[in-house]
């Protein structure tokens, strides 16, 4: 088959598309090629594989055959899959985010440091996707030099990878479809002018270099220096009183009889930083409760962290953070919440922080299994603390990612020294894991405290654990 050929079944299995869509950069384009169809015709499919193969291996431009062909999901998957079976070569998938649980891998396959990758898209616009695919296959240790595309759409994506030395090999360009559809009478009139129009315009779209990839980094400042960066003062507060207390511990009493948790605060209140509550899980709450908790609270040095996970528009989050039975803006120290309503949920806080003083803090990924606070959405909360400092203290998270800036606070739950999880999807990793390999502040333990029949002689284990973790890492 030839090209010209190529691009009229394209075109004959609605592969090309005239109107007007948004591309991914953003721009608005007359014309579009949506080659996910292709799954539909195995044979142009495998074709489509062969060509794109051989324009690299043919072109005598690429040095030797690659160790590894390189798909990323979905459009050049099934394409990277046949050229990987008719040539024998091992595939890597690149994921679009690296799954939060499990083996955490961005790159799955078997491979080596050092192995040449062969990356294969299905179109190029910019070449910004391509550079983020390059990116992180550099990360785990592989090199990339060429890049095979099925279609170049010719708006910078050539110059663009050949700054940052890849080579880029295209079966046709946009120039030669249209040519193509042009001579078979398939483009024309005010159509053609749109389209030309266009090519002339986005010739040469310049791209910024993608954002890093996501790494898991440590802090190099104690908390002691991270109380001074901190905008939030309840930020400020518990990262002081971590560093004169020498504790890193928060211990969720997730019990449902007021006396319980008052003894549990009680008996384990020298050990921790911050008492996590369920308030609306306690059986006979009343107004007492909170004043026999606030006293405990200052006699043993702890914040309290109300765990009510907001999530609605501004002003119902506002009535519930300052109204109803619990009046929570009066006594917590810190809620959590969710980032699903849009950061003006924040606005519904703003009175009732002043009242206390108190922080937030954004729920950016989840201990549950399937959690869908992953990805981008985790980097979504990432910036709504970023662009909210002085209300948001600090972050529920698994991981300490490098945009997760030194003045919030890093909290993480789902932590217990001898269980991997429960029966209703919560996971857990060690103190020690958390603290110095996720790189996080403060672990938050449940029933892997409260549940035990010790609980204070548990606790000063946990605490004695998370705390050496956070001692024996480097700082300035
Ligand atoms: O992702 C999360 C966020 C939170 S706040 N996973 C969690 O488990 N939590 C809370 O931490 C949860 O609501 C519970 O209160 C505590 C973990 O308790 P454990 O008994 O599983 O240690």
């Amino acid at each position: 088959m030839n090209v010209q050929e190529l691009v009229l079944k394209l075109n004959d299995i609605d592969a090309v598309k005239l109107g007007e869509f948004k591309l991914k950069s953003g721009i608005i384009s007359p014309i579009y090629i949506d080659l996910r169809v292709t799954v539909s015709s195995p044979q142009l499919l495998a074709s489509i594989a062969e060509m794109m193969y051989q324009k690299v291996y043919c072109s005598g431009t690429a040095q030797g055959k690659p160790s590894l062909v390189c798909g990323v999901p979905y459009t050049a998957l099934p394409i990277a899959t046949g050229m990987s079976i008719a040539h024998d070569i091992p595939m890597v998938v690149r994921r679009k985010e690296a799954k939060a649980y499990g083996t955490k891998q961005l790159i799955e396959g078997r491979f080596k440091e050092g192995d040449n990758v062969l990356v294969v898209e299905d179109l190029v616009t910019s070449g910004a996707s391509v550079l983020e695919t390059v990116r992180d296959l550099n990360s785990v240790g592989l090199t990339v030099t060429d890049v095979v595309v099925l279609l170049d759409r010719q708006q910078g994506a050539r110059e663009t990878l050949e700054k940052n030395g890849l080579r880029l090999h295209s079966v046709f360009t946009m120039e030669e479809l249209i040519n193509t559809l042009i001579e078979s009478g398939k483009l024309a009139g005010k159509t053609l002018d749109l389209v030309k129009a266009f090519l002339e315009a986005n010739r040469n779209v310049t791209v910024p270099a993608p954002a890093p990839a996501p790494v898991v980094v440590a802090s190099n400042k104690r908390f002691e220096e991270r109380a001074k960066i901190a905008v939030n003062p309840m930020a400020t507060k518990l990262f002081n009183l971590m560093a004169s207390k020498k504790t890193n511990l928060a211990v969720a009493a997730d019990l449902t009889n007021k006396q319980e948790i008052l003894n549990l605060a009680e008996s384990i209140g020298s050990e921790i930083c911050v008492l996590k509550t369920h308030i609306d899980i306690i059986e006979d709450y009343d107004q007492t409760f909170i004043s026999a908790l606030e006293a405990i609270a200052s006699k043993h040095n702890f914040l309290i962290f109300e765990d009510r996970k907001f999530a609605d528009i501004g002003n119902t989050v506002k009535y519930q953070f300052e109204n109803g039975v619990y009046q929570i803006s009066k006594w917590a120290h810190m809620v959590t919440v969710h980032g699903v309503a849009g950061s003006a949920i924040i606005e519904g806080f703003k009175d009732g922080l002043k009242q206390n003083g108190s922080g937030l803090l954004l729920l950016a990924q989840m201990s549950s299994k399937g959690s869908m606070c992953v990805g981008e959405y985790t980097n979504q909360m990432i910036e709504m603390a970023n662009n909210n400092k002085e209300q948001v203290m600090g972050l529920i998270c698994q991981e300490r990612l490098q945009s997760m800036t030194d003045n919030l606070v890093l909290m993480t739950p789902g932590v217990q020294f001898n269980s991997t999880g429960d029966k209703m999807g919560q996971q857990y990793n060690t103190p020690e894991y958390i603290i110095k390999e996720k790189n996080t502040d403060i672990i938050i333990v449940g029933r892997g405290i409260y549940q035990n029949s010790q609980p204070k002689t548990e606790a000063i284990k946990y605490r004695a654990a998370s705390w050496n973790a956070y001692e024996s890492k480097n700082f300035n």
